[in-house]
């Protein structure tokens, strides 16, 4: 029986190296703004198997898994000590999920899990659930990690066993391993999620990029990227939100939307990532879009290159919730390159990369959702003419 434990183990060690070490390759096609890769960064294979398995031969003479991973998705991301820094959504087969770290040392592969995950202390109303980290190294001096806490609705109704409530849980550290846990954040809205931190102060004061939503899932009348400040972390309570970019009729950000990571400052002004939701016929589709913000006015949204930046393609498509591409987490390198860190399906994650000087050219020069059919011909004819002539100038 110890035979087949240890040929067992050896098995399973070799598959988890395999994935752990696997060298990543960029795709064969980019479209010049990024580059995809071609595996997955982290995966629920990637989590340790002193996690899933007892290594007992005695306790667990099989070998059998007794702590099943399901996905590991929306990791926030940052730099520390030279690594790169992911803190996923770990999602066990309970449904639960809890946040871990992964590192590597060049932002593609490598990605190695610490070997605990963060234990994140609760507040006096313990969270049931907590997920989708935004990490922001504020100019404070901490590092916030600024994520969803769901807990069951109070007011659901005997046997109503799935109504539940999404705030802004908040949590700081210095070193990433202890994590100090501060009362959620207070806003107008009865729901919040996609709640992130700006990282520079705002009149003195905390600026946070909000989502106010009216039920668990449905944005509602609310909805758009809220924007609010608050005058301290410590208990933190936002009394107004402005809402800098709304939901719109018959877009990719017609039903919802929500801040990606925080924002990267530009000399053009600051920019973001978002997430839009639209309706189809096979349920909710998710795609990442861009805009820039005006330095001295974080709520106008200054350029916003229409339709969406990145959407879920190929294998991509395929997992838990199919057909969404989210992010929380990007990372801009000193030298210009930017890594974009994305969740599949709610299944795993993925990197691009790219440059702040492509993202702005991006941002700067696609041309604006004109909110109808004929709009977007007009758009085309003119790109149209444009190279038309090109094409003849250099002909003749
Ligand atoms: O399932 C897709 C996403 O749905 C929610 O995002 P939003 O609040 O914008 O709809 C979150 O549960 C997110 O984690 C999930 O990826």
């Amino acid at each position: 029986m110890k035979e087949f434990f240890f040929e067992r183990l050896t098995a399973l060690q070799h598959q988890h190296a395999k994935v752990v070490q696997r060298i990543n390759e960029p795709t064969a096609e980019s479209n010049g703004v990024y580059q995809r890769y071609l595996n997955p960064v982290l995966t629920a294979q990637h989590t340790p198997l002193f996690w899933r398995y007892d290594l007992n031969p005695e306790t667990n003479p099989y070998l059998a898994e007794r702590f099943g991973i399901n996905a590991v998705l929306n990791a926030g991301a940052i730099k520390f000590n030279g690594k790169y820094i992911l803190m996923p959504r770990v999602e066990g087969i309970d449904r639960k999920s809890f946040f871990a770290i992964a590192e590597s040392a060049n932002g593609i592969d490598g990605f190695t899990f610490w070997d605990y995950p963060v234990v994140m202390p609760e507040t006096e109303v313990p969270d049931t659930n907590v997920y989708d980290i935004r990490l922001v190294q504020h100019e404070d001096g901490w590092i916030y990690g600024l994520f969803c806490t769901e807990r069951k609705d109070p007011a659901a109704k005997p046997g109503d066993e799935s109504s539940a409530i999404a705030q802004c849980g908040i949590a700081r550290t210095k070193n990433l391993k202890d994590w100090q846990r501060l009362p959620d954040l207070v806003t107008p809205s009865p729901q919040q999620r996609n709640v992130v931190l700006h990282p520079e102060f705002v009149n003195g004061q905390y600026a946070f990029y909000t989502r106010p939503q009216d039920s668990f899932i449905e944005a509602g009348k609310g909805g758009g990227i809220g924007f609010g400040l608050a005058a301290s972390m410590e208990n933190a309570v936002i009394k107004e939100e402005f809402i800098v970019d709304r939901k719109v009729y018959h877009t990719v950000y017609e039903l919802k939307n929500g801040q990606g990571p925080a924002p990267i400052k530009t000399a053009h002004g600051w920019l973001h990532l978002a997430h839009g939701v639209r309706n189809t016929a096979a349920g909710l589709r998710y795609t990442l879009y861009m805009f820039m913000t005006d330095l001295n006015d974080l709520t106008k949204v200054i350029h916003k290159p229409g339709g969406y930046f990145l959407a879920p393609e190929g294998m991509e498509r395929i997992g838990d919730v199919s057909n969404v591409a989210f992010c929380n987490g990007w990372v801009a390198d000193a030298d210009g390159t930017v890594f974009i860190y994305y969740a599949s399906s709610d299944t795993r994650m993925h990197v691009a990369t790219t440059t702040l000087n492509k993202l702005v050219d991006y941002v700067l020069h696609t041309p604006e959702d004109g909110f109808t059919s004929f709009k977007q011909v007009e758009t085309l004819t003119g790109i149209i003419q444009k190279n038309l002539s090109l094409l003849v100038q250099a002909e003749g």
